[in-house]
């Protein structure tokens, strides 16, 4: 039995586009995070954070959405969403997925929880609207959002013209960026954006 524990349309979403795309049965818990039932003890013995995603299988529990995908996506390699380890592409696959990791979502996330996250969901350290940090995470996420745009300048996906698991993880960046406008003044990760959500996987998680 696989299970996610998700918050539609945060994060878990990243893990659980993967399952789709892999054809994976799975069952979902949702954890609502506006009513804090990720503070509970037992969810908290899940995943020690109080965060989403979780993922339990017969044989592991973890967390972290890209963990979750690289690690999904490493049990079916005939389903080639990943290339080669040690392989040129691996690298880049390697890039394009801790740079939503250590880039793209600490900046969408400023700017979501300086500006539009409810406050009472907000955790009591810090839990205050600032245009300041919010103006901050624009600009972060402006620079990184070129360098990804260039990227994809003459391809349809990171890799090329085969989809990924790092399409997966930047791709869900994208689309959690266009609810604070951020990817109004990128055509190109528009463009992006809604090639991969015409994905019949996707479209089962983020409808
Ligand atoms: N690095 C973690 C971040 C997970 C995370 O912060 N999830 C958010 C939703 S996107 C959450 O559960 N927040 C609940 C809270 O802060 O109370 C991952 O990618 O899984």
């Amino acid at each position: 039995m696989t299970l996610l524990y998700e918050f539609p349309p945060t994060r878990s979403n990243r893990a659980k586009w993967a399952l789709e795309e892999l054809g994976i049965d799975f069952e979902a818990e949702n954890i609502d995070l506006m009513q804090g039932e990720q503070n509970t003890e037992s969810y908290r013995s899940i995943q020690p954070l109080g965060v989403v995603p979780a993922l339990k299988t017969n044989d592991y529990l973890m967390y972290e959405s890209i963990a979750i995908v690289l690690q999904l996506i490493d049990e079916n390699p005939e389903k080639a969403l990943a290339p080669k380890p040690g392989s040129p592409e691996r690298a880049l696959y390697y890039q394009w997925c801790l740079f939503a990791a250590g880039e793209l979502d600490p900046a969408i996330m400023l700017v979501f929880d300086k500006t539009m996250r409810p406050l009472e969901a907000m955790r009591p350290t810090g839990a205050q609207h600032d245009p300041n940090l919010a103006e901050k995470g624009r600009r972060d996420f402006a620079e990184r959002a070129t360098i990804i745009s260039d990227a994809l300048a003459d391809r349809d996906y990171l890799l090329g013209d085969q989809f990924s698991g790092a399409d997966i993880v930047v791709g869900h960046s994208c689309i959690m960026a266009t609810v604070t406008g951020l990817l109004d003044d990128f055509p190109t990760l528009q463009t992006y954006r809604d090639r991969l959500k015409q994905r019949p996987a996707s479209q089962r998680v983020y409808s």
